[in-house]
């Protein structure tokens, strides 16, 4: 063991950056603690300006190669590395659980397998990607899909290694090379991933991690003048930043960002899946961008639904993530649960009414919480809280239902409970979200846009759209015979 390996979980991780295909550490380190109980986990290579200056310089270094290579051998080794993913699964699972306090079961038989899925289903779907071909007053017009260079992608701490890959995969996929950024609340998994692609035989510069602070080693990345991408998940504000270093450059931004979506049951629904679907809100203790945190019901039904859903609620058992029998796990950081009591005790000091919960229980755990008498303008309603929090609101008709549904600056999601199919067809048209849950909840296939409308975020992730994001997309017109009557 070299002092650049911490022992998490039993499984050894290496704390520096991932660049060129060596390891690379920083002068300064920052220190990564568990949320389950404060523990230090390692001290983490603390990039700077130099580390991503040479992450992007590998990467770019690679470059010409990677795109050279045929469609059949990208694809091999995506496959591969979904390989080592599925070999590693326990690994990667103890290892986020201790990084983030996300259920150790879901780790296990969810997260991890769809992280191999991710590789293996673009690398599928780049075999499928159809360069078009048509004809046009004697032309040929020859569509095809170039990679587009280095990439920087920046990733959060509420689903690390799976969000990560959502963007590595395609990317990779599409021939380009990539500069990983972790959240530093959450950075081990993406080490892991960097050894088991370089098992794989992904070649040195293809992948780059770099560990640090948003605001220094990711600044720089998202500023450098050579990186052709940029795909960020996090938060509104950061985005904001993001976009303005990205402008210097003009280089192309996909944000995914937060939501505040709604959850809306009318009355003809099926109370008990209204209620399943609603206690599901609280899953990784709320933070989930998707959450649909404001529960909007109908008037007539309202009464019973709180009833059943404050039985089910206090069914759920809160505590280590590593034990099978836990629902709820802790908050990620002591910062992110000030950030959540503050929103609480603001709405409580406004009126509002703690159905169940409201306050924090032991170290970094919140009480699951549902907040009721409260106003559509006030901050409870308006912001993400990120935490196991969420609203009820009743509603007279339909029409209220929209308006209130809409009435946020976020469009990410939204998921409604009713029994009537031409009523669901009629409140989706009319529903600001990328996607939109009729009778279920968190259903996604790869192949479908991912992605929110007004500050839930730029551009879709998912299938043929992730293509279209990491590739310049190239028009080859050729005249006819070969040349052009002149
Ligand atoms: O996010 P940040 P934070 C929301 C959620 C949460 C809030 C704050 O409401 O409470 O954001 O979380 C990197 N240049 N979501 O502060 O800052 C950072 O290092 C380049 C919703 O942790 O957005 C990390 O890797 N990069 C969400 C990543 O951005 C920078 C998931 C996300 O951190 C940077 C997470 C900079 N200047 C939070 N500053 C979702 N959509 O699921 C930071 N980063």
């Amino acid at each position: 063991m070299t002092e650049h390996i911490t022992t998490v979980a039993g499984v050894a991780v290496d704390t520096r950056h991932w660049i060129g295909g060596e390891r690379v550490a920083s002068v300064e380190t920052f220190t990564d603690v568990s949320p389950i109980d404060g523990s230090t986990l390692g001290e983490i290579s603390r990039g700077t300006a130099t580390e991503a200056a040479a992450a992007v310089a590998a990467a770019r270094a690679a470059f010409p190669a990677w795109a050279a290579t045929s469609r059949a051998e990208r694809a091999r080794i995506l496959h591969a590395i979904a390989d080592g993913v599925e070999k590693r699964i326990e690994d990667l699972a103890n290892v986020e659980t201790l990084d983030n306090g996300a259920l150790l079961r879901s780790h296990r038989r969810g997260v991890m397998p769809r992280v191999a899925h991710n590789f293996r289903f673009f690398a599928d779907w780049l075999l499928k990607l159809e360069h078009e071909d048509f004809a046009s007053r004697g032309h040929t017009n020859h569509v095809s899909w170039d990679p587009a260079g280095p990439c920087v992608l920046i990733t959060p701490w509420n689903a690390p290694l799976m969000l990560a890959t959502w963007k590595v995969a395609p990317a990779l996929a599409a021939g380009n090379t990539v500069i990983l950024k972790p959240a530093e609340w959450s950075p081990l998994t993406a080490s892991l991933l960097a050894d088991i692609a370089a098992e794989a035989g992904l070649p040195a510069g293809v992948l780059n991690v770099v560990q640090g602070y948003g605001t220094e080693v990711g600044n720089a990345l998202v500023s450098h003048p050579d990186v052709r991408r940029i795909s960020f998940t996090g938060s509104v504000p950061t985005a904001q930043h993001i976009a303005r270093a990205a402008a210097a450059n003009l280089t192309p931004l996909s944000l995914e960002l937060g939501g505040k979506s709604p959850l809306l049951v009318f009355a003809d629904a099926d109370l008990d899946l209204a209620v399943d679907l609603a206690v599901e809100q609280y899953d990784n203790a709320g933070q989930v961008c998707l959450a649909a945190t404001r529960i909007l019901v109908e008037e007539a039904v309202s009464d019973e639904f709180t009833r059943r859903f404050v039985e089910k609620a206090s069914r759920l058992r809160q505590g280590d993530p590593r034990d099978e029998g836990t629902d709820l796990g802790p908050n990620i950081h002591p910062r992110q649960l000030e950030k959540i009591d503050g929103f609480v005790r603001r709405a409580l000091d406004d009126g509002a009414r703690a159905v169940i919960g409201g306050k924090r229980k032991d170290a970094l755990y919140y009480e699951p919480t549902l907040l009721t008498d409260v106003a559509q303008d006030s901050e409870i309603v308006q912001e993400e809280v990120f935490g196991p929090v969420l609203t009820l609101q009743t509603f007279g008709d339909e029409e209220e239902a929209v308006r209130f549904a809409n009435d946020t600056r976020f469009g990410l999601a939204a998921t409604l409970v009713t029994g009537d199919h031409e009523r669901a067809k009629r409140v989706t048209a009319r529903l600001v979200a990328g996607t939109v849950w009729v009778n279920c909840f968190f259903v996604r296939d790869l192949q479908a846009p991912f992605g929110g409308s007004r500050h839930s975020g730029v551009g879709r992730e998912g299938g043929t759209w992730s293509f279209d994001f990491y590739c310049d997309v190239k028009n080859t017109v050729t005249a006819p015979n070969g040349w052009q009557d002149h």
